[in-house]
């Protein structure tokens, strides 16, 4: 089986130091968790920045700093920016960070509840629009899906030429999609020959699906936007706690870690 790519979802948009005061704000907060994640295994560095408040922003800016801090401490690491931001934010405001030209960044491919009264849109013109500009600026979209439909959509972008091959995918599991092994495998099953598929449980369900994408032969997303527990009421002391846990699991069971490297092989990203 290949290497085990791990992403580490280090901050993410909706989490905050509430629900764990480990949860990264500032440039050097964000830059400690990314190389927390980074020396216990993670590959790629999936982000969101906040302000020093806590507030969510795709600014530009904020971007670089943050960029710059995470390659200054963790050279070889594949950033990998969001471009689904917060709810409610302009897509104009989300797709700021792929004008710094990252390797990666994050595809939404439809629109669905948050939570609440909370949508997170993405219509049909917005993906393509997204998909084009990344796929201009060379920048490999992590197409992330929250139910199989998108996987249908992102597959019909590719063959219209807006999305290239191969492809990966993140399964977003327990925000649309139930979290089980039967949806995983179904949708892992439903992608194209050839591409790569990431799996990122939601809660309680970060280890589980981890363990399960390990054993199937997928790759893991784990990190604080999705899950800030490392066990059942044991809030994670870091980012890097959270992959540790994964890469004990998967070395256990005989699945060896990527290297960002070896991920950049793996993903068929351009260096
Ligand atoms: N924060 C969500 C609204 C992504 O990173 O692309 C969007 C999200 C997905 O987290
Ligand atoms: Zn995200």
């Amino acid at each position: 089986m290949e290497k085990l790519i791990i992403t580490a979802a280090i901050c993410g948009a909706e989490v905050t130091k509430e629900n764990n005061p480990n949860v990264p704000y500032t440039v050097e907060e964000i830059g400690e968790e990314a190389e927390s994640a980074y020396r216990a295994g993670a590959s790629i560095i999936h982000l969101h920045v906040r302000y020093d408040d806590g507030t969510p922003t795709q600014d530009k800016e904020r971007f670089r700093e943050c960029m710059e801090e995470i390659r200054r401490r963790c050279p070889d690491v594949i950033i990998q920016p969001s471009t689904g931001g917060a709810v409610g934010m302009t897509d104009e405001e989300r797709l700021q960070p792929v004008e710094l030209f990252p390797e990666m960044a994050t595809l939404d491919c439809g629109t669905l509840n948050f939570g609440g009264d909370e949508i997170f849109i993405n219509t049909e013109n917005t993906i393509k629009n997204f998909a084009k500009v990344m796929n201009e600026k060379g920048v490999k979209p992590e197409i992330e899906v929250f139910d199989k439909g998108m996987v249908d959509l992102a597959v019909r972008y590719h063959k219209q030429g807006y999305i290239s091959a191969p492809m990966h995918f993140d399964f977003v599991m327990g925000v649309q999609m139930d979290a089980t092994v039967r949806d995983l495998s179904y949708i892992s099953r439903s992608i194209p020959e050839g591409s790569t598929w990431t799996v990122a449980g939601v809660g309680r369900h970060q280890i589980p699906m981890a363990v399960v994408g390990i054993i199937m032969g997928g790759h893991a997303r784990v990190g604080f936007e999705d899950n800030v527990y490392i066990s059942k009421g044991v809030l994670a002391k870091s980012n890097g706690e959270l992959v540790e846990k994964v890469v004990r699991i998967a070395k256990e069971i005989g699945r060896e870690i990527a290297t960002p490297e070896e991920a950049r092989k793996i993903l068929r990203i351009k260096y």
